[in-house]
């Protein structure tokens, strides 16, 4: 064990990085000689082994640190476990896939430590850096997104969507009972949750190749990263969860009303057989959806699948009921028929969404 003090800290978070792990382990062993540094891995159980590989390694180097989370899933709320863990006074964050150039550490170990910044952000939008390999569609995506920061979050930086940074360990306590944790985007949940402006210097890279693994970008990254911005702007008075699993619901009328219409026209049902197969779709629709988007941080599979779509559609049957009665008492009081369906919806989504967040999808659960 070495004697000198601990300087920096740097999280990577893993999932099926198994065939990355030991380059990332040399590549910063060799470019941080002279920094007191180790590396906190946060592994959301990987099913190809990189966790048990990570520990074997971390049984007989001391530079390396794991932390490993089950039953949960997402990249910004594994990077703030792995950082709250650390004593560094120094913190960085980098991709397990090689696709950060590690040769910008020092220097941005030199911009925090001693050039007075608060933050150094590894930057491929300022001259000399670049996204590499990136196909047009991907370019596109990450403007745009980069674009609503700028102007929704009103973040000045160029490359706000980066996951490659370095800051004091101040920027993480100054920010850490505000932070989202949602999705993929931490840099932009630091900055915005960061009580005063912050000092940063952004660094020139090219983003790698990945060469192996795959990765986990995908479309649903895009709602995650929606959710972080709907939290930072109006979460204050409305959860981000409220809101993606409004948005489910409103996309859930809209199946209820096609089966309804098809069942009528296509197949001349009565009435009542129609409506009863529209709920019955448009519930597993919902399930299905707010499983996949709205609490993809702890989604349900297999066995505990079918357990929660039983028991979403029971919650969703009385938040109906709830719906119905509600609106027909204000429609007996008032005659309004707009505003009492309105405020049987509400009641209903209010309903369905808190009974469901405590009995389908409940904090922490594990498998
Ligand atoms: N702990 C954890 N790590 C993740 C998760 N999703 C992605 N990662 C890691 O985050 C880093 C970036 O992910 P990647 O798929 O390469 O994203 P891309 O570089 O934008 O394509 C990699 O080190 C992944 O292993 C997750 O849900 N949990
Ligand atoms: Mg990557």
């Amino acid at each position: 064990m070495n004697s000198a003090s601990l300087q920096l800290t740097v999280v990577i978070p893993t999932f099926n990085e198994v065939s990355n792990v030991s380059v990332m382990i040399d590549r910063l062993t060799h470019t941080l000689q002279g920094i007191e540094w180790e590396i906190i891995f946060v592994d959301d159980d990987s099913q190809d082994g990189t966790f048990q590989k990570l520990q074997t390694i971390a049984a007989c180097n001391s530079r390396v640190r794991m932390l490993r989370r089950v039953g949960r899933r997402g990249l910004s709320s594994a990077c703030i476990e792995g950082l709250l863990a650390s004593a560094a006074p120094y913190l960085a964050v980098m991709d397990a896939d090689l696709q950060h150039d590690e040769n910008c550490l020092p220097a941005m170990f030199q911009a925090v430590h001693a050039e007075g910044f608060d933050m150094a952000v590894g930057s491929r939008y300022v001259e000399g850096g670049s996204t590499g390999d990136w196909n047009q569609q991907r370019v596109s995506v990450s403007k745009w997104a980069t674009l609503l920061s700028q102007k929704i979050l009103k973040i000045q930086l160029q490359d706000p969507m980066s996951g490659f940074f370095m800051m004091r360990r101040a920027v993480l306590e100054d920010a850490v009972y505000r932070l989202s944790r949602l999705g993929f985007k931490i840099l932009v949940d630091l900055v915005v949750s960061s009580p005063k402006p912050l000092r940063i210097k952004e660094i020139p890279f090219h983003f790698g190749l990945r060469v192996a693994g795959e990765s986990k970008l995908d479309t649903r990254v895009a709602w995650d990263y929606l959710m972080l911005l709907a939290d930072k702007t109006i979460g204050r008075y409305i959860p981000a969860k409220l809101i993606s699993f409004a948005s489910v619901g409103a996309m859930g009328v809209g199946v209820h009303l096609t089966v309804l219409g098809m069942g009528k026209t296509f197949f001349a049902l009565p009435f009542m057989y129609a409506q009863g197969a529209a709920v019955l779709i448009s519930m597993v629709f919902n399930f299905y959806l707010n499983n996949l988007l709205t609490y993809r941080d702890q989604q349900l599979q297999g066995r505990a699948w079918v357990w929660g779509l039983l028991k979403f559609m029971l919650a969703c049957s009385l938040g109906g009921a709830a719906n119905v009665g509600v609106a027909n008492y204000l429609y007996g009081n008032d005659g309004l028929w707009v505003l009492s369906g309105l405020m049987g919806i509400l009641v209903g989504l209010i309903w369905n969404f808190g009974v469901t967040s405590i009995l389908v999808w409940p904090q922490r659960s594990a498998h």
